[in-house]
């Protein structure tokens, strides 16, 4: 197995061994990505912001198998088919044909988000496959290179690739769209998980409707551009105030335009909006918490720190404390020794 092969900033140099295995965690935005301008090289109508977690990694070997007629993937222990393997193959294709190889691959990834707990999945998941890859299959890219190459799995991957607080640049075309890492105080999250159950429509289609059919748009591209400018400005100045402001606001258009869908979709169920509203009864209380939700049920509370005890147990008390979790920042996507074991073996 290979190893030893990345630097401190994440970026990956080639391994030697035509296998390798890395980890990268969910992120939350807190400026949404919503809606592309470029489907095949997912461009984003505009930038987003989010935070990099500690918790709920996913970890994937990518073993090349030069004698295989097709990619294999093993996702937590079981053979996956369908939309998830085309999609991994997919990848792979762009991750081949920049490598110069024909060599199909076993992918093996281990996803430690509990089903339904509102963390996409897909950015953990494409953040490390696409490290685990450029490792595989010798590709030598800087950490802008990868942000750059995972965005081309999903969109909010190229932001997983960083650690703590990542500006996704919208950029003009493939070379210029890549998240940064940008300096910001200590931030935590309490995640309140209100409904597990899977979402009625995938992200991915919601924008597609939400681009085809909102008349409120074009408002979302230029309301989206200046909240995020905003954001920047108030994670440099370590205005957390300002920052959870945003972080609300902006979630809560998210959600509006969403519903200005024809048809429409609601994500939000009438348990997010308790929880919505506890949010604001703790800011009147005296503590500071903001909210914001992805596509679908689930509320995330951003806090500093220090409150994020006191914000977990008003939270449990209304939905159970086993649907709370206080989580902090998290590294970027990295490459680390151990493989993840074939299907049938211990651990997965
Ligand atoms: C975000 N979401 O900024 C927003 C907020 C969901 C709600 O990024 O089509 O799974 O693969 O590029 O990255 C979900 O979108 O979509 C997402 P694709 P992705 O986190």
């Amino acid at each position: 197995m290979s190893t030893d092969v990345t630097s401190p900033t994440g970026s990956v140099r080639p391994a030697e061994t035509g296998a390798a295995t890395a980890r990268a965690f969910p992120n939350l935005a807190l400026v949404k990505y919503w809606g592309k301008r470029d489907e095949s090289l997912i461009l984003p109508v505009a930038g987003s912001l989010s935070l990099t977690l500690d918790t709920f990694a996913a970890t994937t070997t990518v073993q090349l198998d030069p004698a295989g007629e097709q990619d294999r993937f093993e996702l937590n222990g079981h053979l996956a088919t369908g939309t998830a393997r085309d999609r991994v193959t997919t990848f792979l294709d762009l991750v081949r044909s920049r490598a110069g190889s024909q060599s199909r691959a076993i992918v093996r990834s281990v996803n430690e988000a509990p089903t339904g707990a509102g963390l996409a999945s897909s950015a953990a998941g494409f953040a490390a496959l696409a490290t685990a890859a450029s490792a595989a299959y010798g590709l030598e890219l800087d950490t802008p290179a990868l942000s750059r190459l995972a965005r081309r799995g999903s969109g909010s991957a190229a932001r997983s690739i960083i650690a703590n607080v990542a500006l996704w640049h919208a950029g003009t075309d493939d070379e210029s769209s890549f998240a940064e890492e940008i300096p910001a105080p200590e931030l935590a999250m309490v995640i309140a998980t209100v409904d597990s159950s899977a979402k009625a429509v995938s992200s991915r289609e919601a924008m597609r409707r939400t681009a085809r059919t909102s008349p409120y748009f074009v408002a979302w591209i230029t309301s989206t551009e200046a909240s995020l400018t905003e954001m920047v400005a108030a994670c440099r100045a370590g205005d957390f105030t300002q920052i959870g402001e945003i972080t609300e606001s902006h979630a809560l258009r998210m959600h509006a335009l969403i519903a200005s869908t024809e048809p429409p979709i609601r994500y939000l169920r009438p348990a997010s909006i308790e929880v919505l509203d506890a949010v604001v009864a703790l800011r009147d209380a005296g503590i500071e918490a903001y909210a914001t939700a992805d596509a679908g049920p689930n509320v995330a509370v951003l806090t500093r720190p220090a409150d994020a005890a006191a914000v977990a147990t008003r939270l449990g008390e209304i939905l159970g404390e086993d649907h709370v979790r206080v989580v902090g920042p998290g590294p970027g996507a990295h490459l680390v020794p151990d493989p993840v074991p074939p299907a049938g073996e211990a651990g997965t």
